[in-house]
C-alpha cells in the first residue's frame, strides 16, 4: 500500500495514513486503500478498528484532496465521492471504529472523526470544518454526523468560521471522548480496543447498528429534501464554490 499503513495488535485492526507530502489529504488512493483495510477487517472479525496518522505531525488529516473537487457547477459531494463512501463504511462496520488524533483534522477528516464511533486526541489535537473557506455547500448526511455529536450553536460556530477547535475545547465540548498529555495516546487508545475486544461482538454490533438508525433517523418530507437540494445546487453553481476552489489552488486567500 502506498498511502496507508494497517496492522493487526491481537484483535484491533489499525488503518494510519501514510501520506504526509500531501498531510494525508483524503484523496481516491488513500480512500481506496482504506475501503480495502476495512472489508479485510471485517472477514477477518476485527473486533475495533483505530483510525491513525502514521507518524505524530502538526497535521492528522487535511481533508478532502482539493485537487479532486470537480470543478462549479457539479455537486462537490455527491453520494459516490470516495469520502462520502469511507464516512458510511465506518458507519457500517459491524465492530467501534476509533479515532486517533495527533494534529489538526481538517474538513472531510473532522468529518470523519465525527463518523467515528469514538474519538480521542491527545494536547496537539484540533479540529476545523470548512466548506466555508472553500463556498462549498456541505451535504445532508456530513452537517447530521456533527448535529448528532454537538449542540448546534457549536456546529454553527464551526461551519460558520471554519476556524480549528483545540484539544482543550474539543474536550469540553465533547469531539473527543478523552484527552491525553503527547506520548500517552497510543496506550490509551489501544488499551480501550483491547477491552472492547474482550466483549460479545454481537452485543457491540447490534447496538451500534441500532445506535446510528436512531441517529440518522429524521422524519424529512421529499418537498423538504429538494429544498434543501435546491439551496446546495444554488452554491456550487454560484460564484463563491469557482471562487473558493480556484483561490485554494492558486494558494491565497479567497474573495467572497
Ligand atoms: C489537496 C492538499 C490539501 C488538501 N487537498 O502544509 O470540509 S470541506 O467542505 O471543506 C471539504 C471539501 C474538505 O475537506 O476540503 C479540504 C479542507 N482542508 C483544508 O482546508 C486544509 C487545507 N490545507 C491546509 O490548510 C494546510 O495544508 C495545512 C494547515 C493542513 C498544513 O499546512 P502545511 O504548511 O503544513 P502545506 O500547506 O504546504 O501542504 C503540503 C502539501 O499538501 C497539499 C498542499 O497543496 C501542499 O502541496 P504542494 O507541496 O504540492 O504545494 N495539501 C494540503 N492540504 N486538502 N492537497
Amino acid at each position: 500500500m502506498d498511502f496507508i499503513k494497517t496492522e493487526m495488535r491481537g484483535r484491533v485492526g489499525t488503518i494510519a495514513f501514510n501520506h504526509y507530502c500531501k498531510r494525508n489529504a483524503l484523496g481516491r488512493p488513500l480512500i481506496r486503500e482504506c475501503l480495502n483495510a476495512l472489508a479485510n477487517f471485517e472477514i477477518e472479525g476485527v473486533r475495533a478498528v483505530v483510525v491513525r496518522s502514521a507518524e505524530a505531525q502538526k497535521v492528522w488529516s487535511a481533508g478532502h484532496d482539493v485537487d479532486e473537487l470537480p470543478e462549479a457547477n457539479r455537486d462537490p459531494l455527491p453520494f459516490d465521492d470516495p469520502l462520502e463512501q469511507l464516512l458510511r463504511a465506518v458507519t457500517a462496520f459491524p465492530a467501534p471504529v476509533i479515532a486517533m488524533v495527533q494534529g489538526s483534522a481538517w474538513g472531510g477528516a473532522c468529518d470523519l472523526v465525527m463518523t467515528c464511533d469514538m474519538a480521542f486526541g491527545d494536547e496537539s489535537c484540533a479540529f476545523a470544518i470548512t466548506p466555508a473557506k472553500l463556498g462549498l455547500p456541505y451535504n445532508v448526511s456530513g452537517i447530521l454526523h456533527f448535529l448528532n455529536r454537538l449542540p448546534l450553536n457549536v456546529v454553527a460556530e464551526m461551519f460558520c468560521t471554519a476556524e480549528p477547535i483545540g484539544a482543550e475545547r474539543a474536550l469540553q465540548l465533547g469531539i473527543i471522548n478523552d484527552l491525553t498529555p503527547r506520548g500517552a495516546l497510543e496506550e490509551r487508545v489501544y488499551k480501550l480496543g483491547e477491552v472492547i475486544a474482550t466483549r460479545s461482538s454481537a452485543a457491540i454490533s447490534s447496538f451500534k447498528t441500532t445506535a446510528r438508525i436512531l441517529a440518522e433517523a429524521r422524519p424529512i418530507s421529499p418537498e423538504t429534501f429538494e429544498h434543501i437540494q435546491g439551496l446546495r445546487r444554488n452554491v456550487y453553481h454560484g460564484a463563491d464554490y469557482n471562487e473558493g476552489v480556484r483561490a485554494f489552488v492558486e494558494k491565497r486567500a479567497p474573495k467572497f
